[in-house]
Order: structure tokens, then sequence, then C-alpha cells
């Protein structure tokens, strides 16, 4: 469908469009659908822009990535369907594998992620191994790689199901979250959480990551000591209370 720019929603409907195409290639699950629902709701509750405390949580989670012995960015369906050229970006700005991993189990639509993202540029893609899973986890995100999430020790995970970022914490791993909900388990277990759309945290992401590459690892630990994300949720939540 063709979405005239003038319309006042313009941006909302092309992530919709995004969602529903996705749903189309088999990228994207149909409860993803659900899912972007959600999201659009709390996106209109903190104003649909990018906040100063989520900028904030950007700057760290840039931070916390560079400083990482062995980043992994993990994508499901709906990021993949939103910013798949974002995530190749950050992928090779980081030399950090895009990892497949999808709550509603599908062999096909996992081979059609990772196709979707070498479209739009992505070099090093893997998928889950059965014969490999993190503990204190039953459903099908317990399937890891052992070359991506079993070794890694910062795992970015936007659009999470709450179970899992939790999980990966009892792992030992740190975890950055993107979730427009300040109240879900997710944002609630991650190190840092990124209470934005996917869709205006990922070019600030790399936009933050090309800046602090420059930056001496003290400069980065100091901007990772500093972040409190329990502080970060709280003042997000307040954001949604003010409007
Ligand atoms: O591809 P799969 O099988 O892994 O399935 C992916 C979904 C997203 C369907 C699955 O992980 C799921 O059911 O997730 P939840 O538990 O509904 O959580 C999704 C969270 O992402 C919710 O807290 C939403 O508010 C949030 N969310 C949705 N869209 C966006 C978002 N956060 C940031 N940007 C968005 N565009």
């Amino acid at each position: 469908m063709k979405i005239p720019k003038s319309h006042p929603r313009y941006e909302s409907l092309m992530m919709r469009e995004l969602i529903a195409k996705g749903v189309e290639k088999g990228i994207t699950s149909q409860h993803g659908l659900i899912a972007h629902g959600r999201g659009e709701a709390f996106d209109y509750l903190i104003g649909e822009k990018t906040s100063i405390v989520a900028k904030k949580s950007i700057d760290s989670a840039a931070a916390l990535l560079l400083l990482a012995k062995q980043p992994v960015i993990s994508v499901n369906g709906n990021a993949a369907a939103l910013v798949p050229k974002e995530l190749a970006t950050l992928s090779s700005l980081l030399n950090a594998p895009l990892e497949v991993n999808i709550f509603h189990p599908s062999k096909k639509r996992e081979l059609r992620i990772k196709a979707h993202l070498e479209n739009y540029g992505a070099k090093n893609v893997l998928l889950p191994d059965k014969r490999y899973k993190i503990r204190f986890l039953e459903s099908n995100r317990k399937y890891i790689n052992p070359n991506g999430i079993l070794k890694a020790d910062v795992v970015f995970v936007p659009l999470e199901d709450g179970d899992r970022a939790e999980a990966l914490i009892k792992n030992g791993k740190k975890i950055i979250a993107v979730d427009l909900n300040p109240l879900a388990r997710t944002a609630n277990n991650a190190t840092v959480t990124i209470v934005d759309n996917i869709t205006r945290a990922m070019p600030l992401l790399i936009k933050a990551t090309n800046r602090h590459k420059k930056y001496a690892r003290r400069k980065l630990e100091s901007i990772v000591k500093n972040f409190n994300n329990k502080e970060t949720l709280k003042e997000a939540i307040k954001q949604i209370r003010r409007l």
C-alpha cells in the first residue's frame, strides 16, 4: 500500500507496513503483529520520540558493546522486518555476529531471516544449533550457536520476551534490550534498557558506536559505570505519567 508522506501518522503506518510485509515474506510471526501493537501503544505514551533518558541508555549501550570481548546481536522476526540494514551495519561496525533467535519455532523462518539480513548486507549471520542451549530456559529461544551467544559476554536483544533476558543474565551475560515498555520484564532484567522504538534507536546506536570508537577504554568504562538501569526505567515511567 502506498502511504502518502503527508499523512500525520506516516512513520507509524510505514512501520505497520514493514511488519505486515515481514509476515507475508515469512520473516515475522503472526504473533509479531500483536507484539508490534503493544509496542505502538507504549510509543504513543512516550510521545513517539527518543527521550533524553533513552539517549543516555544508547550511549551506555554503545560503550558496553565496544568494551565487550564477544558481543552478539540477537535477531527475531520483528527486528529483522523493521531494521535489517541497521542490524547489518551494527554487526560490521562491532565485528559482531548476528544470531537468529526466535520464540515461535520454525526452521523455515530462521533461514528466511538469515537470507533477508544477508540481502541487506549482513556478512556474519549465525543460526541456532540444537546441540547447544542456555540454562534456565524452556522455550525455543534456549537453542544457541556455539560461536555466538554461547561464547558471548554481551548480547544485544531487541524486542525480547522477558524469559530469555532473565535466563541470559543467569547465564552470566550482560544484556542490552530495546523495549518500548519500561514495565516489561525484559526492561527490568537487562543491564542496559533503551526505552525507545527500535526504528529510532538503531540509527542513534550506530552513530553513538561510531563516536565512541574514538574514546579510550577508561572513558567507555566510566560511561558504563555511571549508568543506572533502575533509575533510567523509573525516569521513563515518570515521563509517561507526566504526559
Ligand atoms: O520472531 P519471534 O518468534 O521471536 O517473535 C518475536 C516476538 C516479538 C513476537 C516475541 O518475542 C514476543 O512475543 O514478544 P513480546 O513478549 O510480545 O514482547 C515484545 C516487546 O517488544 C513488548 O514489550 C513490546 O512493547 C516491545 N516492542 C514491540 N515493538 C517494538 C517494541 N519495542 C521497541 N520497538 C518496537 N518497534
